[in-house]
């Protein structure tokens, strides 16, 4: 069989099988096909139609919290959006600019998601993050997860926070006509925190 056919095999099973979960914080519900819930389509925009009065709020720091992704494509596109107010269904801030490219089956675990600045939040505030992953050919799977601010809250550290062996995430910058890809997130630099990477992201971005 030629490559390529073998190849667009490989893609429709991937698409057909796999999707991803969020670990932490505790998603809405478990939008994968082998769940009870299998009514949920991760295709349905917004947070693949779960609703957002499920009850499991997970507590995140003010400064911005961890993430934990369970990836199951050989690679993806990864967009995090914040919805603002309970049971939202409007997630207009980004929290991946530069959005994130990822490589690998497994687990990623992003140590501390940045947030934009002067975001209106305060001890308490109720939030939903959803995040959004994203083929070649722009096919996109939504999951969400709800939040509540909290002054106590801390990052996940240690083995709460373990990116798999194989897996890997890079910030995409597109300027002009160049696409640049750098590691992020990898087995060396599991724990690093995205913000400091992305700071020497920026860093190398200006001085070329
Ligand atoms: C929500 O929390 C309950 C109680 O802790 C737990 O049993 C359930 O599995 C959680 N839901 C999800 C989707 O993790
Ligand atoms: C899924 O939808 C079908 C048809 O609407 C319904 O009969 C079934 O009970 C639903 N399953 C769950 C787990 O909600
Ligand atoms: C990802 O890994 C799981 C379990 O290790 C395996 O069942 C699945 O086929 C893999 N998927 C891809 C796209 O490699
Ligand atoms: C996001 O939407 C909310 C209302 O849903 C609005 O109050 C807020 O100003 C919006 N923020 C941005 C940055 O668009
Ligand atoms: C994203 O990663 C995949 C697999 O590693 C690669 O084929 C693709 O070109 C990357 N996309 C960009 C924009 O760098
Ligand atoms: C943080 O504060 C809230 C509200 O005061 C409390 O319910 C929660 O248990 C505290 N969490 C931790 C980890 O101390
Ligand atoms: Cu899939």
């Amino acid at each position: 069989m030629a490559l390529t056919t073998a190849l667009a095999l490989l893609a429709s099973a991937q698409v057909a099988t796999a999707h991803f979960g969020i670990e932490y914080p505790t998603w809405r519900d478990n939008t994968l096909g082998s769940a009870s819930t299998s009514n949920y389509s991760q295709w349905e925009y917004p947070c693949a139609g779960v609703p957002g009065d499920l009850g499991n709020v997970t507590d995140w720091p003010l400064d911005g919290g961890s993430l934990v992704l369970d990836l199951h494509h050989e690679w993806t596109y990864i967009f995090v959006n914040l919805g603002l107010g309970e049971n939202v269904a409007n997630f207009n801030y980004s929290l991946t600019d530069p959005f994130l490219n990822s490589t690998g089956n497994g687990t990623l675990c992003i140590p501390k998601v940045t947030l934009p600045a002067n975001l209106p939040i305060q001890d308490g505030s109720l939030a939903s993050i959803q995040v959004v992953t994203l083929g070649e050919k722009g096919q996109s799977l939504y999951n969400c997860a709800d939040i509540r601010f909290r002054q106590n809250a801390t990052v996940l550290s240690g083995d709460a926070c373990k990116t798999s062996e194989g897996v890997s995430a890079a910030a995409i910058e597109i300027g002009g006509t160049k696409t640049a890809g750098s590691t992020v997130v990898g087995v060396n630099v599991g724990v690093l925190a995205i913000v400091a990477a992305l700071t020497g992201l920026f860093v190398f971005g200006l001085s070329v």
